[in-house]
């Protein structure tokens, strides 16, 4: 008898530009267009393995181990059902003897190789990997950016990790979401020599999630409005191709201002969401400081620092500085264990 199976991995993504706002929550369309840089060492990975059979009662999910539930209606259960959707149509439709796996129900584990105390969201990677595994399972000819329209439903960010290097997710402008998806800027290979030093400030599950606290900003924040308008489109512009002609202090400019216009905005929202803490600030302080002395040393910038919605850094920074950075972050902040140099990381393939 025949065994369907399948197992793919996706990276997890830390943005440059942040995705912050939908402007349609169920079909999951941002209200401006963002882009990543992958984070793509074999340890920062979820992997999932999918498997259809006909004796399985209903579509199952194992996380790290655990049952899952899987919510009628809720986006997991929109991930499959498009999958199933598209192998029906795409697949079975089209080849008569082709096994109709899209009326089995699914068994899907999924695991992150990277510990929670690492302080990373897992949702991107998570449902990118989902999505590729049943993609694959389902022997779909689909292109990663056509499945990152269904990883987008999913969780936001995650469209961006079906591909490796620097990705953009284009925020399109149709109702029913079909331009709104995830594109290859350039691959790793590009721009190898970019590195980002992951300082774990506090692992704890952060106190107002992403999803609301977006929808919070959209509802109240008159700053996110000039955001969209006014800024966003032009640093998209801008860093693209500053990663084209592998310009880092362009890359560094654009990402350390774009970070604080994110927290900014979650500032400017009613009632205010605060995601760094002090120290989060005192590593910006630091960093600020070092391009200070790099930029009248050697006219060039050396480190950008980015956070998202927690109190974590993400410094990225070019290979030949990323040893003094981490030795500087240790310098100052000998006391915090948390401070973590096992994660040096770098862009890469994207999906296994
Ligand atoms: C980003 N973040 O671009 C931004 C920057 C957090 C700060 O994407 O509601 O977990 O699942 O679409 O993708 C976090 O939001 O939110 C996020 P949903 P998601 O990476």
């Amino acid at each position: 008898m025949s065994v369907f199976q399948a197992t793919a991995s996706a990276p997890v993504n830390i943005a440059c530009i942040k995705y912050w706002g939908k402007r349609d929550t169920k079909l999951i369309l941002p209200t401006n267009s963002s882009l990543s840089v992958t984070l793509d060492q074999d340890h920062l990975r979820s992997t999932t393995t999918s498997r259809a059979d006909p004796s399985f009662k209903k579509d199952t999910l194992w996380l790290n181990g655990k049952d899952d539930p899987i919510k009628e209606g809720g986006r997991l259960a929109t991930c499959i059902n498009e999958l199933k959707r598209l192998r029906k149509v795409l697949v079975e439709d089209k080849d008569a003897s082709a096994p109709k796996l899209s009326t089995y129900a699914v068994h899907i584990a999924s695991y992150n190789n990277f510990p929670t105390a690492a302080g990373l969201a897992s949702s991107a990677s998570g449902f990118a990997a989902l999505v590729s595994s049943l993609a694959k399972l389902y022997e779909l000819p689909s292109t990663p950016s056509e499945l990152s329209l269904i990883a987008r439903q999913g969780s936001g960010s995650a469209c961006r990790s079906l591909f490796g290097g620097y990705v953009a997710w284009e925020m399109g402008t149709k109702a029913d979401g079909s331009d709104s998806y995830a594109v290859e800027v350039a691959p790793q290979s590009h721009w190898p020599e970019m590195h980002a030093v992951i300082c774990v400030v506090n692992d704890a599950k952060k106190g107002t999630s992403s999803t609301s606290g977006m929808q919070r900003t959209v509802e109240t924040s008159a700053l996110l409005q000039h955001r969209i308008k006014h800024v966003v489109p032009k640093r998209m512009a801008d860093i693209s191709a500053a990663i084209q002609a592998r310009d880092f202090d362009a890359f560094a400019q654009i990402t350390m201002a774009d970070s604080n216009q994110f927290h900014a905005v979650a500032l400017d929202t009613e009632p205010p969401i605060f995601y760094m803490n002090d120290v989060s600030k005192a590593i910006i302080a630091l960093i600020v400081e070092y391009n200070r002395v790099a930029l009248e040393k050697t006219g060039h910038l050396k480190a950008a620092y980015t956070y998202d919605a927690g109190p974590n850094a993400v410094i990225y920074t070019l290979q030949e500085n990323a040893k003094e950075i981490v030795e500087l972050i240790h310098k100052y902040f000998p006391q915090k264990e948390a401070f973590n140099d096992r994660f040096q990381l770098f862009g890469g393939e994207g999906v296994k």
